[in-house]
C-alpha cells in the first residue's frame, strides 16, 4: 500500500492544505536511521536538482509540473550568494533570482524543497557562487575557520534563513523546505586547511544548527559531518561506493546522482545512459537508501556571465529535462518508472526488514519483509551477460547489469535495463538573417598604453583587477624597435583563458587555454615597424575558477612577456577594463544609439559588434539561436545576455561543442526585438538562423 501524502496533492488546495498541517499535525521534519520523517511519516524520496537562475519564472511551472509527472517529491537547489549579493549589502532577488517564487511555485505544485545554502556551492558557477567583492576583504581565508570569511557567510546564511522564514517556506512553519545543507563537497579541500579544515566544519554545522529552521541540515562528501548534521553522497554509484551515515541514526541520503555531466567548450557530450542511473539508483534503495537526488534534473542555461572557467553555456542539456525544459527519452520516462516501482512497495522497503544473500556469483537479492504478506525484492545481476536465477524456487532471467524489482517479491514491476521510452530532438530553422542590409556593424577600438588610465609598471592579475565586471582586459605597451631584423618572436605566458595579441592595431595571433590548463604560451612571428610600436593583448576570462582550496588566490591573465627573448614583464604597462560597446551598455535599445553603427561589409575584423532586428516566431515552442558560424564572443537579446558562445573551440571530434544557443520566449516582445552580438574573432553573422526547438517521438 503506498501512502498518500497531502503534499503530492497538486491542486489550488494545496496551498491552504500545508498550511493547515503545518498548523495541526507539526511540520517539523526529523529523521532516523531509515530515512527523513516528514509530517511524522517515514519517506522514500525522489529529488531533482533544478537551479532557478538557470531558466527563467516563465519556465519554472512546466519544469516543475514535468518533474512531478516524472515522480519526484523534491526540488534541489542551490542558492547563488554571488547572484544575490552582488555588492556588499545590496541584495537582488528580482527576475530569475526570484527564489522565493521559485520556492512558493514548488510548493503550489505539491513537492517539497531541499535548500543547499552553502554558500560556497561550486556548481559550475562563476568563483564557485561567491560574491567577488569577498576577495578584497583583507585577511579573508575563504572556507576556512577564518573570522572574516565566517562573518561573511554566518551574515548571508541568516539572511536567506531569515527571506524563507518571512515567507513561511520551512516546513516547520507550513512550507515545502524540508531539508537544507550547509558548505558544500567540503571533504575534498578539507586537508588543504589542516586544523583549520574541522575547526570550520564544526562550526559551520553548529552556525546552521543555531538558525533554528526546524528541518535537518546534511553536509555532502562530508564524512565527519558533526552531529545532528547528516553526511550524504554525491556520486554517479552511491550503492556501491558510500561509506554509509556516520551514525546509526542517521539515514542514507544521497544529494548530488549525476544524470549526466556538465560539458565544457571543447569538452564532448557525457552520456550517462538511463539503464545506468537506473541500475545505480535501484541499488542504492536496496540497499537502504532513502533519499535520491538526480543532479542535475533540468541544467539549463548559464545565461549573463554566470558560468564558472570554460563551462559551456548549455548546462546538463543531457539531463530527463534538456536544456529548454523538454523531455529526454528514454531518461526522463525510465526513471519515472523505477520511481513508480520504488514507491509501489515504499511501505516494505520502509518498514520491513532488509536481508540480503547471494544469487550466484555476481547476482545478489535484497529482500524487505514487514509481515508474511509484506515482501519487496530487488534482484541484482552484476554481470555484462543475461543470467537465469532461482529466487524463492521461481526463475527469473535477468539482463546484463540489471536490477528487477519485485515489488510483491513475485512480479516483476520494473528491469533496469530495459528501456521502454523514446524520442529525438530537432531544430527547424524558421529564420535567416542573410539580408546584409539588415545587420549594422560597429568595430571596436583597440586602445594603446595612451589610451589608458590604468598604469603599472608589472602585469596585474585579471581576477583582482577586473572584478569580474568584464570577460576583457587590455594589457598595452609601446615598444621602441630600433632593430634592422623588422621579424622578431613575441612569446607572451597568459594564465588564462584566452589571448589577442594586436601591433599597430592588427591582429597577429591568438591562442587560449582550456578547462584542464587554463595556463597557455603563445609564440608568434611578428613585424615591427622602425621606432614606436603599440602592443596590445586583449585577455579574456571565460568565467572565474570555481573549485578547490584557496580559490581567493587564483588568478588569471597575461604574466610575462617577451620579444626577441627580451623580458617586458615590468615595463610601463597601461591597462583598460573591459570593451568600449560593454560600457555604453551598446547592447541595449538606449545604449545602441551612443555609437556610429556602419552597414555590413563582408570582411571581418575580430572584435566586431553586429546587431540586428527580429520577429518572435508564432508559438510556444522553444527557440535557440544557430551561431555555428560564429567564433567566439557573446549574445544579448533585448539587452538581456543571453551567455557566451565559443563555437571555434572545437572538440577531439572537430566539431563546436555548441552551436545552437537558447533565447527564452519570455525575453521576446512579437517584434522588433534586438539581436546584438560581439565577435571576438571572425565569424559570418548572415548565416546565422533562429531555430524552433521541438521533439519528434519515434
Ligand atoms: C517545530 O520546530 C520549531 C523550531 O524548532 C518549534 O518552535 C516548534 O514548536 C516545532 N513544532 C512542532 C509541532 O513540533
Ligand atoms: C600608437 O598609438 C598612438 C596613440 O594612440 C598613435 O598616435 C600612433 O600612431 C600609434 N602607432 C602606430 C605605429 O600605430
Ligand atoms: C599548463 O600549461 C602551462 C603552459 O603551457 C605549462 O607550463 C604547465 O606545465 C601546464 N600545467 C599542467 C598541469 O599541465
Ligand atoms: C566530486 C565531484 O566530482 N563532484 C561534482 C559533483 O557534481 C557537481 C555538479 O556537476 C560538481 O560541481 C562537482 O564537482
Amino acid at each position: 500500500m503506498v501512502k498518500v501524502s497531502w503534499w503530492r496533492w497538486s491542486s489550488p488546495f494545496a496551498l491552504i492544505l500545508t498550511a493547515f498541517i503545518g498548523g495541526v499535525c507539526g511540520g517539523n521534519v526529523t529523521y532516523d536511521g531509515r530515512s527523513l520523517i516528514v509530517d511524522g511519516q517515514h519517506r522514500i524520496l525522489f529529488s531533482g536538482s533544478i537551479h532557478y537562475p538557470r531558466s527563467t519564472p516563465q519556465m519554472w511551472p512546466n519544469l516543475i509540473a514535468k518533474a512531478k509527472e516524472g515522480g519526484l517529491d523534491v526540488i534541489q537547489t542551490y542558492v547563488f550568494w554571488n547572484l544575490h549579493e552582488p555588492q556588499q549589502g545590496q541584495y537582488n532577488f528580482r527576475g530569475r533570482h526570484n527564489i522565493v517564487r521559485f520556492i512558493k511555485e514548488i510548493q503550489a505544485q505539491g513537492l517539497y524543497v531541499t535548500l543547499r545554502i552553502g554558500p560556497y556551492i561550486e556548481s559550475e558557477c562563476t568563483y564557485g557562487g561567491l560574491p567577488i567583492w569577498l576577495h578584497d576583504i583583507p585577511g579573508i581565508v575563504f572556507r576556512s575557520d577564518n573570522e572574516q570569511f565566517k562573518f561573511h557567510m554566518q551574515r548571508f546564511a541568516a539572511k536567506i534563513v531569515n527571506v524563507m522564514k518571512s515567507a513561511n517556506l520551512y516546513a516547520s512553519q507550513g512550507g515545502p523546505i524540508i531539508l537544507s545543507q550547509i558548505e558544500n563537497e567540503y571533504g575534498n579541500v578539507e586537508g588543504a586547511f589542516h586544523e583549520k579544515g574541522l575547526s570550520y566544519i564544526r562550526w559551520a554545522a553548529q552556525m546552521a544548527v543555531g538558525l533554528q529552521t526546524g528541518v535537518p541540515w546534511v553536509m555532502c562528501k562530508q564524512d565527519n559531518a558533526p552531529d545532528p548534521v547528516i553526511n550524504t553522497c554525491n556520486g554517479m554509484q552511491c550503492g556501491t561506493t558510500f561509506k554509509g551515515p556516520n551514525s546509526p541514526n542517521k539515514p542514507s541520503l544521497w544529494t548530488e546522482n549525476w544524470t549526466s555531466f556538465y560539458q565544457v567548450f571543447g569538452g564532448v557530450p557525457y552520456v550517462r545512459s538511463a539503464e545506468d542511473i537506473a541500475y545505480n539508483v535501484a541499488l542504492f534503495i536496496a540497499k537502504r537508501g532513502s533519499y535520491v537526488n538526480y543532479y542535475m534534473y533540468h541544467g539549463g542555461t548559464n545565461f549573463d556571465r554566470i558560468a564558472s572557467a570554460f563551462v559551456m553555456t548549455a548546462y546538463y542539456d543531457e539531463a530527463p529535462l534538456d536544456e529548454y525544459g523538454l523531455v529526454r527519452q528514454p531518461k526522463w520516462g525510465h526513471l519515472k518508472e523505477l520511481h513508480a516501482a520504488i514507491k509501489s512497495c515504499s511501505k516494505s522497503l520502509l518498514f520491513g526488514t532488509q536481508t540480503s544473500f547471494s544469487l550466484g556469483s555476481r547476482q545478489n537479492a535484497y529482500v524487505f519483509k514487514s509481515s508474511s504478506t509484506e515482501c519487496a525484492a530487488f534482484l541484482e545481476n552484476s554481470e555484462d551477460r543475461s543470467v537465469t536465477i532461482q529466487f524463492q524456487n521461481i526463475p527469473y532471467q535477468l539482463p546484463p547489469k540489471s536490477i528487477s524489482i519485485l515489488p510483491d517479491c513475485k512480479n516483476v514491476a520494473f528491469n533496469t535495463a530495459k528501456v521502454r521510452t523514446q524520442n529525438d530532438r530537432s531544430m527547424k530553422p524558421h529564420l535567416q538573417f542573410n539580408s546584409a542590409e539588415k545587420w549594422k556593424v560597429y568595430q571596436e577600438a583597440i586602445p594603446s598604453v595612451d589610451d589608458t588610465s590604468l598604469r603599472a609598471n608589472k602585469l596585474l592579475d585579471q581576477i583582482s583587477t577586473a572584478k569580474d565586471t568584464s570577460d576583457y582586459m587590455w594589457y598595452t605597451f609601446r615598444f621602441n624597435d630600433n632593430s634592422p631584423n623588422a621579424q622578431s618572436i613575441l612569446t607572451a605566458h597568459s594564465q588564462g583563458h584566452v589571448l589577442h595579441t594586436f601591433i599597430n592595431g592588427n591582429l597577429v595571433g591568438s591562442a587560449h587555454g582550456s578547462h584542464k590548463n587554463a595556463s597557455f604560451v603563445m609564440e608568434n612571428k611578428v613585424n615591427l615597424i622602425q621606432g614606436a610600436n603599440n602592443i596590445s593583448f586583449l585577455s579574456a576570462t571565460v568565467g572565474l575558477p570555481n573549485s578547490g582550496a584557496y580559490l581567493e588566490h587564483k588568478v588569471a591573465g597575461l604574466s610575462g612577456v617577451k620579444v626577441q627573448g627580451r623580458d617586458f614583464t615590468n615595463q610601463a604597462w597601461g591597462y583598460q577594463v573591459g570593451l568600449l560597446g560593454e560600457k555604453l551598455q551598446i547592447y541595449t535599445a538606449s545604449g545602441s544609439s551612443k555609437v556610429h553603427w556602419e552597414s555590413f561589409q563582408s570582411s571581418t575584423k575580430p572584435l566586431t559588434w553586429y546587431k540586428t532586428t527580429f520577429d518572435a516566431p508564432e508559438g510556444n515552442d522553444p527557440l535557440a539561436l544557430n551561431l555555428g558560424s560564429m567564433g567566439k564572443g557573446y549574445t544579448w537579446v533585448n539587452g538581456q545576455g543571453i551567455g557566451r558562445y565559443w563555437v571555434s573551440f572545437h572538440t577531439p571530434k572537430g566539431t563546436a561543442s555548441q552551436k545552437w544557443y537558447h533565447i527564452p520566449r519570455s525575453l521576446l516582445k512579437s517584434t522588433g526585438n534586438l539581436l546584438v552580438l560581439l565577435e571576438e574573432e571572425s565569424g559570418n553573422p548572415l548565416a546565422i538562423t533562429l531555430d524552433i526547438v521541438y521533439i519528434t517521438s519515434q
